[in-house]
């Protein structure tokens, strides 16, 4: 075979190469440039432009050997052979052999890389699940990250740094931007934005069937920037048929007790009244809570930009360290299996 053949069937096959990777990576801007190439090779154009300029005249020499450079369409094989002798195999079928089992290699390592993903995220449950490695850079080990509740990807906040760290932010009060202020529906769905949400009572029941028992962190801020909390030793609330009823107990923190007295509330809101007072607690005092006789926290209560506030019992209220007319500033609750 002559070596222009040669080269022309070496340069369309890795051409051909090139066009596959480009399907594989989608890169359509490149692929584009490959089949521009492509088309100017079948064109015979490609030989040309792989000689030397100066190569384009003449007539044809023995191959290695330099042809009469003033003779029209002479190519400077020299110049060819120095520059793409170490590219061209000796065996080009064995080159094609080779790309086809490579792709399949690629396909199959694909596939398997995809199966591998599914698998290992139906292990992150929850915070304590994922990876420390991905809290290292950026993020100073809280920020929004993706878990998955029942196969279903969600963003939370993780807590990674206090009191050990590994804690998912179930419910976040940040800065008013969110009314909380809603219905059974949207409590039981989840609701809110990057900086305050409630994730919603069956992500938290399916996060707390998925291990063992589980603790529960409150931390607290208020408008003069003191922090408080209350840790929880267990938690667990019930499912839709148990209207989400809450277990609570093993109080210890800085805060007072203020939620472990509504141990055995289930869920109201506005439109959902199974408190045990006469009248519609949820409604009475603007939230969505384990009301019992009404509260002594109240964390999903009205944001009060200031803190104090007249009404009474309304805003984001922790009653043991800031009695029934104060909102606080800043909320989170935040869970992690026990061990
Ligand atoms: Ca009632």
């Amino acid at each position: 075979m002559a070596l222009h053949q040669i080269i022309t069937m070496t340069t369309l096959m890795v051409l051909d190469i090139d066009i596959a990777f480009c399907h594989l990576n989608g890169v359509s801007e490149f692929c584009e440039n490959v089949r521009a190439i492509h088309n100017q090779c079948e064109r015979g154009e490609i030989a040309g432009n792989l000689s030397s300029p100066s190569a384009r005249r003449g007539e044809a020499g023995p191959i290695g050997e330099k042809g009469d450079m003033e003779a029209n369409a002479t190519t400077d094989y020299e110049y060819l052979e120095s520059t793409t002798q170490d590219c061209i195999p000796n065996d080009t079928s064995a080159l094609a052999q080779s790309f086809a089992e490579l792709r399949n290699l690629v396909n199959h390592n694909t596939r398997e890389i995809e199966i591998l993903r599914k698998e290992l995220n139906a292990f992150k449950t929850d915070c304590s699940k994922l990876d420390p490695d991905s809290f290292k850079y950026g993020n100073d080990g809280r920020g929004l990250f993706e878990i998955y509740v029942s196969g279903r990807k969600i963003k939370v906040h993780c807590d990674m740094i206090t009191d050990g760290g590994k804690w998912t932010v179930i419910q976040r009060r940040a800065d008013g931007s969110v009314d909380f202020f809603r219905n059974y529906t949207d409590y039981v769905n989840g609701f809110g934005n990057a900086e305050e949400y409630w994730i919603g009572l069956e992500n938290i029941h399916s996060i707390l069937q998925s291990a063992g028992d589980f603790q529960l962190r409150i931390d607290m801020e208020d408008w003069e920037g003191v922090k408080k909390y209350a840790r929880y030793s267990r938690f667990d609330i019930g499912g839709a048929r148990e209207e989400y009823i809450l277990g609570v107990s093993g109080y210890s923190g800085t805060a007072g007790d203020s939620f472990g007295t509504h141990n055995q509330g289930k869920f109201s809101t506005r439109d959902h009244d199974v408190d045990y007072w006469g009248s519609n607690c949820a409604e009475a005092y603007k939230g969505g809570w384990w009301d019992t006789r009404c509260h002594h926290s109240n964390l999903n209560g009205l944001y009060i930009e200031g803190g104090p506030h007249k009404s009474v019992a309304i805003g984001v209220n922790w009653h043991l360290w800031k009695g029934h007319n104060y909102s606080l500033k800043f909320v989170e609750m935040k869970i992690r299996p026990a061990n």
